[in-house]
């Protein structure tokens, strides 16, 4: 399709001494002598993360300006979303540029136009976006695509444009044709909520990070050996005991039904399906903690608020443990919009093998009665995932042969390798968050592999996508969550959206870069990676 892009390093601000600068300004006098159009201070319209499948720059800017409209025609449940897409942006917009920039359901072809339709082989989630002087038009199959046609239009504004305050502008978006999909339908990223708890509003921080990007998946860890963050009428001590500490001992917390909808809700306002995780049969002290039933013994064993894996079981020959979880699963499902649910099965270091199989396969059982699509960290292929079911690869070589024979046999994989994008793993060995056990990942390590390409003997249609997961066992605070994740779930993002051809560490890096600033306005804290040239550093 088109032209893959290769964006320039440009679009930066002018910066240094006067020396340094005088040959620009010469340039822009000469410019606005000769009347040309003076681009320096529109984004290029390759230059955004993750890079899109095609761009063809030409013509001229559309510049937003207090006239603007953003017309989104129709009244099908389509064009609601795509509505509320619209009023998202205008959101960001009107502060920063005082503008009164109506959402309308008028047609016309000036102003922000999104419509439905267009090319079909652009599939759920693709769109084109056009950009001249009269407007900026998007339009997609599906609302999936307007939206991110819309995070598209965004990232081409200034970075300025996401203050809270009144700025100056122009607010110009670079003239030229965009047209867009995604390489893999699973984009996600992962939150563990039970090492540290967060809240529903920090929860909600992260998925505004999240959707600038592309992500399409939140993964929640809801439960672990330190902490059972989801609310079970039926099993009440799991979040109202077994939710009441975290790591350190801190007093933890966990979501209401009510909040977790919440939750949902705002998460499918932008396009993002949620996968909740019930980990099982290991990291289960706090739901044994809670009942003392659920263990072979009989005895509960105290909360746990240390950082130590790998030693707690759920009782497998007990019939009380499937009671267990059959109602758990059944109230989870109901709970969920989505199709997955993730059961977990990673470290079950105090199950034996064979009781890890027979487990699993009661687990996968009650998954699918309640209609849900199982997923499982890989060790489940170790075990005899179900037909559908799909596998979380979180190893770092790419070659467990289990892996490649369920790959081989149908399962479908998301990657997560440690050594690349385990958001929690240090930059560094001065980074003063996250873990080092699958090494140090800096940005280039955490960008520079290729998912369809990764397991051995393994062919990219058995990819389902990728994940970045973010533990928390150091992490406790929104600013936490977003050094670790900053800026390496942009490359996860780019990873799980960018054709191959566009997979370019240089480009990459230059694009990274100017999102510095607008990290910066929207107050996200991020690791100065010495990899990236971020601008006036
Ligand atoms: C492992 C482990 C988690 C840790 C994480 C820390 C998986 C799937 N199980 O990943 O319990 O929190 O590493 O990086």
């Amino acid at each position: 399709m088109g032209v893959p892009p290769s964006p320039p390093p440009q679009g930066r601000p002018v910066e240094g001494n006067l020396v340094r600068r005088l040959p620009k300004l010469l340039c822009s006098l000469l410019l606005v002598a000769s009347g040309a159009p003076d681009t320096r201070s529109v984004t290029p319209l390759g230059q955004i993360v993750p890079a899109p499948a095609s761009v063809r720059p030409g013509g001229e800017p559309y510049v937003i300006s207090a006239r603007t409209v953003i017309r989104v025609p129709g009244q099908s449940r389509e064009a609601r979303k795509a509505r509320t897409a619209a009023e998202q942006l205008a959101g960001v917009l009107r502060p920063s540029t005082g503008y009164r920039l109506p959402v309308t359901t008028r047609g016309g072809r000036d102003g922000i136009v999104l419509k439905l339709g267009g090319d079909r082989g652009l599939g759920a989630e693709g769109y084109r976006l056009d950009s001249s002087r009269a407007s900026v038009t998007i339009i997609a199959p599906k609302a999936a695509g307007l939206f991110y046609g819309l995070q598209t239009l965004r990232q081409l504004l200034p970075a300025s444009v996401e203050k809270a305050e009144r700025q100056p502008g122009p607010w110009k978006v670079a003239g030229g044709t965009i047209t867009d999909e995604p390489r893999f339908a699973y984009r996600g990223a992962m939150l563990d909520v039970s090492r540290h708890f967060f809240t529903v509003e920090q929860v909600k921080r992260y998925i505004d990070q999240m959707t600038l990007y592309k992500i399409n998946t939140l993964h929640l860890h809801l439960s672990d050996d330190q902490g059972w963050r989801i609310a079970v009428d039926s099993w009440p001590r799991l979040a109202t005991y077994g939710g009441s500490t975290q790591v350190g001992g801190g007093p933890g917390g966990y979501y209401t039904k009510d909040d977790y909808r919440e939750i949902l809700r705002y998460a499918a306002d932008r396009q993002l399906e949620v996968v909740p995780e019930i980990d099982m049969p290991g990291h289960t002290n706090a739901a044994l903690a809670s009942y003392a039933e659920l263990n072979c013994n009989g005895v509960a064993p105290p909360l746990y608020t240390g950082t130590d894996v790998g030693f707690s079981s759920l009782c497998v020959p007990k019939d009380v443990t499937y009671d267990f979880i059959d109602d758990v699963v059944r109230e989870l499902a109901e709970l969920t919009p989505g199709r997955y649910l993730h059961i977990g099965g990673d470290e079950a270091h105090s199950t034996s093998h064979e009781d890890y199989v027979a487990f699993m396969d009661k687990a996968q059982a009650v998954v699918g009665k309640y209609g849900k699509t199982v997923v499982g960290w890989h060790q489940l292929t170790g075990a005899k995932p179900v037909k559908g079911a799909v596998a979380q690869y979180w190893g770092t070589a790419g070659t467990e042969q289990e892996v490649v024979d369920a790959a081989k046999a149908g399962t479908k994989l998301v990657l997560s390798p440690a050594n690349r994008i385990y958001l929690d793993m240090k930059y560094n060995e001065n980074t003063p968050l996250g873990l080092s056990w699958a090494g140090y990942v800096e940005v280039r390590q955490s960008y520079d592999w290729d998912p369809g390409a990764y397991i051995k003997d393994t062919p990219s249609s058995a990819i389902l996508g990728v994940e970045g997961p973010l533990w928390s066992e150091t992490l406790s605070t929104s600013d936490h969550i977003e050094f670790m994740a900053f800026p390496r779930l942009p490359g996860v993002a780019e990873l799980g959206w960018a054709p191959p051809s566009a997979h370019d560490w240089e480009s990459y890096r230059t694009r990274l870069a100017a999102q510095g600033p607008r990290w910066e306005a929207l107050g996200i804290d991020y690791y100065r990676s010495p990899q990236v040239p971020w601008p006036g550093k």
